[in-house]
């Protein structure tokens, strides 16, 4: 079945890439450049990974798109295009924190999250030990344990992940948001890595999960997972996640933590 095949691929190259990063953090790491401000970093080990999940894809799917944050888009003829983030959580990786990870999406249409519909995806934890995997219709896995995101809760049961912006200035104005947010919530988690939180989001690890800024290949993924385990994603108006907000979750949840954020100007 070809869902399943894409599934398969998703999985088997995330392991792979994965393998491959874990091996080059334990061979030690540093930082190869900077992007978007001093403290978005890339490590030869997120190029050194992204190349080998581009040219593992190019031979098993020559006709695919893909599109990955190291090394960009490829167009391709078949209407799929395969998103990657190489290392999800890099500032994790270079301190060797354990919240880290491998995504892999396989999507339908343009590689934009605001219409595409992703088809399978793979989140691969090498340090926390754990692979995560949906496809869509069939639902969202930890290895082979089905996963469902958790019941409803008010607002002010909810533990809710988020994450916080490379510019400074974004980030003193996420801050203003989460000092009300952190008297209407249960609490707030930082762990640092988009894939994750999502996929803790899908196994009911987390009630919620938002953030501002995320691009394609961070939520690709995870999204899937979120939606496969019974959750939803939204953007700020309720649509589809941009870049600007994705909020995630049992719907009921997302519900109250969108209006919250709205409210209080997010
Ligand atoms: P990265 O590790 O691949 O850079 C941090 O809160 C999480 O958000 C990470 O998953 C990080 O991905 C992602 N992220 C994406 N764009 C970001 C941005 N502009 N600023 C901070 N984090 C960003
Ligand atoms: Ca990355």
């Amino acid at each position: 079945m070809p869902g399943n095949e894409l599934l398969e691929i998703a999985r088997s190259v995330a392991e792979e890439a994965g393998a491959l990063a874990a091996r080059l953090r334990r061979e030690g790491v540093e930082v190869a450049a900077t992007k978007s401000s001093p403290i978005d970093i890339v490590t030869a080990a997120d190029r050194a990974t992204e190349e080998l999940i581009r040219r593992r894809l190019a031979e098993l799917r020559p006709q695919d798109g893909f599109l990955g944050e190291e090394s960009g888009a490829g167009s391709g003829t078949s209407g799929l295009t395969w998103v990657v983030d190489p290392i999800d959580g890099t500032v994790n990786y270079l301190y060797d924190l354990p919240n880290w990870s491998v995504s892999i999406a396989v999507v339908e249409g343009d590689p934009d999250p605001v219409t595409w519909t992703a088809l399978a995806g793979a989140v691969h934890a090498p340090a926390l030990g754990e692979l995560f995997t949906a496809s869509v219709g069939g639902g969202a896995y930890v290895g082979d344990r089905r996963l469902h995101v958790r019941d409803a809760v008010p607002l002010d049961r909810a533990l809710v992940a988020t994450g916080f912006h490379y510019t400074a200035a974004i980030r003193t104005n996420q801050a203003v948001v989460a000092q009300p947010l952190l008297g209407r919530v249960r609490d707030l988690r930082r762990a640092g890595g988009a894939a994750i939180d999502l996929a803790y989001v899908a196994a009911g690890r987390i009630d919620a999960y938002f953030e501002q800024g995320l691009n394609p290949w961070d939520q690709a993924a995870g999204a899937l997972l979120v939606q496969e385990a019974g959750g939803i994603v939204q953007g700020i108006d309720g649509g589809a996640p941009t870049h600007r907000m994705t909020i995630a979750g049992q719907a009921d949840v997302v519900a109250a933590l969108r209006a919250t954020l709205v409210e209080l100007g997010a």
